[in-house]
């Protein structure tokens, strides 16, 4: 542990990557990076987090920000589209303050060390792999002793022009002993655009995935496990966000939370019990809402106002190519318990297969249309390097710029279109999708929904990415606006 007298600095700094879609809802705190500090703290260093990313700082903000600031270690995260964004963050570190050791955690990194590891000039020092709180502690604790600190688990590190590989350690059974350092942010940032007077907050309930679809990173981040806290310290950690920094909105950052129905139903209970005044967002499977449906008024009576849930295609071979392993049936029901139990339900539709035609394409939107949920994506689909898809898409991967790799930019190129008449087609689906919906939401009798789907519609409509492509393909967003209002 480091000394009182010496105590040293780790700064968690946010990529500065922006690309519009979920960010256009609202600023969310950075909890990955908060669980993280918490460890720093516990083994006495001084933790410090600066959050660039929703702060909107740019790299001549950032370094003039790095300048002001002192800190031994500079830690950052990594998705994929993030990742080039958090290696310039730590050349600039580098830049800033030469003797300082940089860190990178998260999905990308994890996967993809050996090519982010290998240059020599690279300005990454150190990257910890997998669930990062046991090992940072380790790493942190035995900083000044460097065979030690090398010997940290799940550490990748370089020695003589070698890209080192230290041993995973299992995951944490103990999730309810994680603690997160809400105390750093400045909770004026947080906010949920769709409610006016709202302070966003994230929690995580569970981490993991049981299911294996070959596009998502987060199976393989969590190797196919899922582990739950307690309902118990779920609602204590809320009840403490709400009464000590106000927050009435809540994220379940959770990739399945509705995993294991009798831990969930209780979590719903002693929510409802504890009278918190918030709501809550969530994404999970359409089978457990189906599952669900003799419950469903608790989850409103708990909070939950907007549950996403991943129907991806409209067609069962595709969904079966990509391991989904839930049913068109499921998605329509699911999509219609949830409007009808007074929730808002999203879903997204993944386009741009290799075999993808124009005509396809049209049929999705046009099931979209008949699964009616009330928010809809129509996404690109988009290999991560290290996921399942990425072997059978390779040869139709038009572009390595992971900045790209966003879910928003088409990067494969089907046998009959172009990367540009994908981008095309998918504002088409966005406009024609959101044209018919704005009347729907303006006569909605509950008011709650109706003022929640015109804010959040105007804020998508409003949103950077949309403006950007639709500039990009030589089309007007204001013209968009107006016959979308007008229709
Ligand atoms: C909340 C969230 C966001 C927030 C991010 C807020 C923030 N600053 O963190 C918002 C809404 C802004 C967001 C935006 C986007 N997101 Co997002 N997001 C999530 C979500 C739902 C939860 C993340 C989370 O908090 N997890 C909980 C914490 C505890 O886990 P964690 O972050 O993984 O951190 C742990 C480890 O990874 C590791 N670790 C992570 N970083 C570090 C760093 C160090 C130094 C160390 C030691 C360890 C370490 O230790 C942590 C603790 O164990 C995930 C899906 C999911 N369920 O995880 C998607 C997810 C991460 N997002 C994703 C995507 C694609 C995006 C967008 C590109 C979408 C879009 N087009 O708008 C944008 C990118 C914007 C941006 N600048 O990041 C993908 C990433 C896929 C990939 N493999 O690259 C995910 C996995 C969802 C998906 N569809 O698959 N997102
Ligand atoms: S259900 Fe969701 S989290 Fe689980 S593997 Fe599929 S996409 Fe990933």
């Amino acid at each position: 542990m480091a000394s009182q007298s010496a105590k040293r600095t780790i700064l968690f700094v946010t990529p500065p990557y922006h690309c519009g879609v979920v960010e256009v809802a609202g600023s969310w705190p950075p909890l990955g990076l908060l669980f993280l500090a918490q460890q720093a703290l516990e083994v006495g260093w001084n933790a410090e987090v600066y959050d660039a990313m929703t702060l909107r700082h740019d790299f001549d903000d950032i370094r003039r920000e790095l300048g002001r600031r002192s800190f031994d270690v500079l830690a950052t995260t990594a998705i994929t589209p993030t990742f080039p964004d958090a290696n310039e963050l730590c050349r600039l570190a580098k830049v800033v303050r030469p003797n300082c050791t940089t860190l990178l955690g998260g999905v990308h990194p994890t996967f993809c060390f050996n090519e982010i590891l290998s240059p020599e000039k690279s300005p990454v020092d150190y990257i910890i792999g997998g669930e990062g709180e046991l090992p940072l502690r380790h790493y942190l604790s035995h900083f000044e002793d460097l065979a030690a600190r090398h010997a940290t688990p799940n550490l990748f590190w370089r020695n003589d022009g070698k890209v080192r590989v230290n041993p995973f350690l299992p995951l944490n059974d103990d999730l309810d002993s994680l603690e997160a350092a809400w105390h750093l942010l400045d909770w004026n940032t947080y906010r949920y655009h769709v409610i006016p007077q709202s302070r966003l907050g994230a929690v995580s309930t569970s981490r993991g995935c049981n299911h294996g679809c070959t596009f998502c990173s987060q199976q393989k981040f969590w190797n196919k496990i899922w582990r739950g806290r307690s309902p118990e310290s779920v609602v204590r950690e809320m009840r403490r966000l709400h009464v000590d920094h106000g927050i009435n909105v809540f994220l379940f950052t959770d990739e399945y939370p509705t995993y294991d129905r009798d831990r969930w139903e209780r979590l719903l209970d002693l929510i409802i019990e504890a009278r918190l005044d918030s709501y809550i967002l969530i994404e999970t499977r359409v089978e457990d809402i189906v599952r669900d449906e003799d419950i469903l008024p608790k989850y409103r009576r708990a909070g939950i106002i907007h549950v996403y849930v991943g129907a991806e295609a409209t067609d069962q071979a595709t969904l079966d190519r990509i391991n989904k392993e839930i049913s068109l049936s499921d998605s329509r029901r699911a999509i219609e318990l949830i409007a009808r139990h007074g929730m808002i339900s999203e879903t997204s539709f993944v386009l741009g297969f290799p075999e993808e035609t124009p005509e396809s394409i049209e049929r999705t939107f046009q099931l979209a249309r008949e699964f009616n949920p009330d928010f809809a994506h129509f996404l690109a689909i988009t290999p991560w390097p290290y996921s399942d898809l990425f072997r059978e898409m390779d040869p139709y991967i038009e572009t390595r710029d992971f900045r790209l790799y966003n879910l928003v930019e088409p990067v494969i190129k089907p046998r009959a279109m172009s990367r540009r008449e994908v981008d095309r087609a998918i504002i088409d689906c966005y406009a024609r999708f959101y044209m018919g919906k704005f009347r729907e939401y303006s006569t909605q009798s509950d008011p709650f929904r109706r003022e929640y789907l015109m804010t959040s519609t105007k804020l998508i409509m409003h949103s950077s990415f949309l403006i950007k492509k639709l500039a990009r393909l030589g089309l007007s967003p204001s013209a968009l606006m107006k016959g979308i209002a007008e229709f």
